[in-house]
């Protein structure tokens, strides 16, 4: 009821500033390079790529000069771009359309998710959930994180975690509440992390709870969870990092971590979304074509992950 239309809305986001690995700028190249319109046409989608374009890059509004801020690194580019995919995000969202972004590093969550926030609240009066899947919880805070990489703090910001005013990032306002995140795939957070995710009480099946109940019974759990209370069949957006999959499975990314989901696994937790006939957005972030073996792989599985997410059948 959400989508009222077979169309997506595409974003292709080359960008890496992030975080320091070169390569991650062109996940989205190589996707487009894969075939993924052709699989969404033949599915029956229209396709709608963002201002008629199929990459963008938003170098022409970064400045000149960027120097870090204490040790976050690249905000103001970070935050430029994030500032103009909230829009663009927003534009397809509020035209009832799929949004589909496609990265680039996650850092492009503070854009997709403040976008898609934006427009569920104006059409539906609904807040958004959000279910992360992810190796990592991105969500360390400008003083907690030990990088300054702004790909591991997207989720700090958008819960309202960071109170003072970072050149570049000052526009973004919380839109998520902690209580509307579910991260699937944790295996590899950090101390001041765990620390957060407990004082807000957020949701999480790090790949423990996998292992237990298996993949099933954490989608049943997850679904059950995002269904309580009066905003019981609000919309679904799914950020998906592609290092939340196995290095054996998907390698070619920028901070992979050994004991993730297997191939399966990954795709189950998109069919099951699917399922809901509640998600509005789709993000797959992280892939790096230039790191790892037959990055080919990784870049399939990114194009099969988001049909699983938009229902292709497997009979
Ligand atoms: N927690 C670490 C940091 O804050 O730098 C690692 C973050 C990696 C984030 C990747 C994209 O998911
Ligand atoms: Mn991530
Ligand atoms: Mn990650
Ligand atoms: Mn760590």
């Amino acid at each position: 009821k959400y989508i009222d239309r077979r169309e997506i809305g595409i974003t292709c986001v080359a960008f890496s500033g992030g975080q320091p690995r070169p390569g991650v700028d062109l996940g989205p190249e190589f996707v487009l390079k894969a075939g993924l319109i052709g699989q969404l046409n033949a599915m029956d989608f229209k396709t709608i790529l963002t201002d008629g374009k199929e990459i963008h890059d938003y170098k022409e509004f970064f400045p000149a000069s960027d120097e870090p801020i204490g040790i976050i690194k690249r905000p103001r580019a970070v935050g430029i771009v994030s500032k103009h995919l909230t829009d663009q995000v927003y534009q397809h969202s509020k035209a009832g359309r799929m949004a589909l972004q496609i990265g680039g590093d996650h850092s492009m969550g503070l854009g997709t998710v403040s976008g898609i926030a934006r427009a569920t609240k104006e059409r539906f009066g609904q807040d958004i959930k959000v279910i992360w899947v992810d190796a990592h919880a991105d969500i360390n805070t400008p003083e907690t994180t030990e990088t300054g990489n702004l790909h591991g703090m997207p989720l700090s910001f958008l819960i309202g975690l960071v109170k003072e005013n970072i050149e570049g990032l000052d526009w973004v306002v919380p839109c998520l509440k902690p209580e509307n995140i579910v991260y699937i795939g944790l295996r590899d957070v950090d101390k001041a992390e765990k620390q957060i995710l407990k004082q807000y009480n957020i949701k999480a099946f790090s790949m423990h709870e996998i292992d237990r109940y298996g993949i099933g019974a954490v989608m049943n759990m997850t679904i059950e969870y995002l269904s309580k209370g009066d905003t019981a069949q609000s919309p679904i957006h799914l950020s998906f990092d592609i290092d939340a999959l196995d290095p054996t499975v998907a390698a070619s990314t920028g901070t992979p971590v050994r004991g993730g989901l297997t191939f399966r696994e990954g795709h189950y937790i998109c069919e099951a979304l699917h399922e809901t006939g509640r998600l509005v957005g789709i993000d797959i972030v992280e892939l790096n074509p230039t790191i790892g073996h037959s990055n080919e792989d990784t870049i399939t599985i990114g194009c099969s992950l988001i049909r699983a997410a938009l229902g292709e059948s497997l009979l």
